[in-house]
């Protein structure tokens, strides 16, 4: 009997403390866009560092923030977009970065970094930077599509998919009707609703998650997009073109930024510097071919990936970033929903 307590002891006393060690080893709660992080790239971070990442998605800037506002979710990390970053730094809703554990900040691009959501860097990490633009399938159109006013023709009515976002939406009508795409207030909201009213009826499909299905499915022949969604587009068939909208476009740079009630500080930063790393940074940029802001890791990249034209488009076309609209921001949810609604 003795004989047969003794490893049973052992066995109990090892699993206690795999249970212990496990249960101090602090976890991770990433918050970000769906379809950015691979998660080849959280496992391999998990596998290093032995820290779980629990990972949870959203569709919209405006759902990080009202999450973040309700103080739902007690997350680590998140994933805003620069314009709402700027709005989550005002509103005290992140906290300050410890630089001195982000060593892999010099891989990035200078031109990326003292932007205007964050002056000083001091609480936000670029991750991936991209613009919003027109897909055709140039086997079903025939016609050039270089415009938003294009895109919304009537002869287009069941055949488009469009980014669910509001305030991509307005900014495309904004563009349309000559109006300032960050200055806006209840005259010029007021002048775009009958435009994106009419436009909202053409709609077929609105998604932000992964709008390129509906054109690889063939359920629509065009749209408008973030970049990287055409870039795997453009990857899968040449018959996939991307345009910058003639009358302007918004640029985004997405971020990492840590909440301020985050209760794993340091595993925010331990991953955050791994995402940083070239060949990591690569790795994400394969999966999805936004532009991508870690110069280090550009040079890793093959010259195919970077002759991309979604990617990284060449010449002219007018690109600007969103600004902190501060209230009109409800405005803008609160029309776009009336004329869905009504749609
Ligand atoms: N699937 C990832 C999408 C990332 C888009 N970020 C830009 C948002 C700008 N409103």
């Amino acid at each position: 009997m003795k004989k047969l307590l003794l490893p049973v002891v052992a066995v109990v006393l090892i699993l206690a403390a795999v249970l212990i060690v496990r249960a101090r080893t602090p976890g991770l709660k990433l918050f970000g866009w769906s379809e950015y992080i691979p998660q080849p790239v959280i496992d391999g971070f998990t596998a290093e560092t032995g820290i779980k990442v629990s990972f949870e998605t959203y569709s919209s800037n405006e759902e990080l923030i009202a999450k973040l506002v309700a103080g739902d979710g007690s997350y680590d990390l998140v994933q805003p977009s620069d314009y709402a970053a700027e709005v989550m730094i005002r509103q005290g809703l992140v906290q300050k970065l410890d630089r001195t554990k982000l060593g892999n900040l010099k891989n990035l691009d200078a031109g990326y970094l003292k932007r205007a959501h964050d002056p000083g860097d001091d609480y936000s990490v670029p991750y991936m930077s991209g613009t919003v633009g027109i897909v055709v399938n140039t086997d079903k159109v025939k016609t050039p599509v270089r415009s938003y006013r294009e895109v919304f023709a009537p002869a287009f009515r069941n055949r488009l998919v469009v980014l669910n976002d509001s305030r991509e939406l307005v900014t495309w009508g904004l563009y349309t009707l000559g109006l300032p795409i960050n200055t806006i207030d209840a005259a010029s909201l007021e002048r775009v609703r009958p435009l994106i009213s009419d436009w909202v009826k053409l709609v077929k499909v609105f998604d932000s998650d992964s709008p390129k299905t509906a054109l690889l499915n063939g359920d629509v022949d065009l749209g408008i997009v973030w970049s990287g969604e055409a870039a795997i587009l453009w990857n899968t068939d040449k018959k996939f073109q991307y345009v910058i909208p003639a009358e302007g476009a918004h640029q985004f740079l997405d971020v990492l930024a840590i909440p301020a009630g985050a209760k794993n500080v340091e595993a925010a930063h331990r991953f955050m510097d791994y995402l940083l790393r070239p060949e990591v940074s690569k790795l994400i940029s394969e999966a999805f071919p936004y532009t991508n802001p870690n110069a280090a890791a550009r040079k890793l990249l093959t010259p195919e990936q970077l002759a991309n034209p979604a990617s990284y488009p060449q010449g002219g076309g007018k690109l600007e970033t969103f600004r902190d609209i501060g209230r009109v921001a409800a405005d803008i949810d609160r029309l776009v929903t009336d004329v869905k609604s009504a749609k």
